[in-house]
């Protein structure tokens, strides 16, 4: 046996010794739990089918094409060098595909833009490296930072295996809390660098940039815990801005909320007694988002 041969054997030996690993393999994208990253996922399958179809029509034809017409049968090129026909044909089947695609693309579009009626607006703010979430007319504001036990497993010769981290770099201090089946509007802005709130299980991905305030929206339809990650590169901590959205019953968030509330009323109130108390960080481009929104509103 060659050692390609055998070094191909060993792989195989490998794979099939360990479905494991490969259950794990995950290629499509996930469904997610809003009816938009439902949607989304169907648009994704069905401009996927159409590409199967056109690829299996045009290396269906070129493959019978290069068979059928082969110089060892005598074939004999065709000498012709204009077909008004042939252009009218291939002019209008791709105009066909292109319209029958972006009908249903931009209605979906469409939704994803429409952030009217939202039960709840969130002002979303990203730092190197973390993000903060201001509920707006709640007076519930707070930073949400990546979890010790992470921070300190990935720091270069930390002598901590990683493996033993429960959702390594995917876990923070404080989560955002949002109640199942509202829903909330996410103005988002940055005080530093372009940064990117992604939660993949919401379909929703978008830009949070100094100056500017972009939305969107999300409707989680079942409680948990969804997990995501700053998607813009940001600097040398990009990796460990993990985002972790709570989706938690009504009476579980409203109850969350009032200890909230209740817990800022108390900086507040220490705050206006002890000078020495630390103040929320603000920056210029933060403060000008909030005015901004208070004016769009
Ligand atoms: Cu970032």
């Amino acid at each position: 046996m060659s050692k390609s041969m055998k070094y191909a054997a060993a792989v195989l030996a490998g794979c099939l010794t360990a479905p494991c690993a490969f259950a794990a393999w995950e290629l499509n994208m996930p469904l997610g739990v809003t009816e938009l990253s439902r949607e989304i996922h169907g648009l994704h399958m069905l401009i996927f089918w159409i590409c199967v179809l056109i690829a299996i029509a045009v290396f269906g034809m070129m493959i019978y094409s290069l068979v059928k017409f082969r110089h060892s049968q005598g074939a004999v090129a065709a000498n012709f060098d204009h077909s008004t026909k042939a252009e009218i044909v291939w002019t209008i089947i791709p105009i066909a595909i292109l319209v029958g695609m972006a009908v249903p693309a931009a209605e979906t579009l469409i939704k994803i833009e429409d952030t009217r009626n939202s039960d709840l607006t969130i002002k979303v703010t990203g730092y190197q490296w973390k993000w903060h979430y201001d509920y707006l007319d709640k007076n519930v504001a707070y930073f949400s930072t990546i979890t010790d036990d992470s921070n300190r497993a990935r720091q270069l010769d930390s002598g901590i295996d990683p493996k033993t981290i429960k959702n390594y770099l995917l876990e923070v201090d404080h989560p955002l809390v949002v109640p199942v089946g509202a829903k909330v509007r996410v103005l988002l802005t940055s005080g530093d660098v372009i940064h990117a709130w992604w939660v993949p299980a919401f379909g929703m991905k978008k830009d949070a940039i100094p100056g500017f305030v972009n939305e969107l929206w999300f409707r989680a339809d079942e409680p948990g815990v969804y997990r995501g990650q700053c998607a813009e590169l940001c600097g040398y901590d990009h990796a460990f801005m993990p985002v972790v959205v709570e989706v938690k019953p009504q009476a579980e968030y409203d109850a969350w909320l009032k200890e909230k509330q209740a817990g800022a009323g108390a900086i507040t109130t220490a705050q206006a007694t002890d000078k020495s108390v630390e103040t929320p960080v603000t920056n210029g481009a933060a403060s000008d988002a909030t005015a901004a929104v208070a004016k769009a509103e």
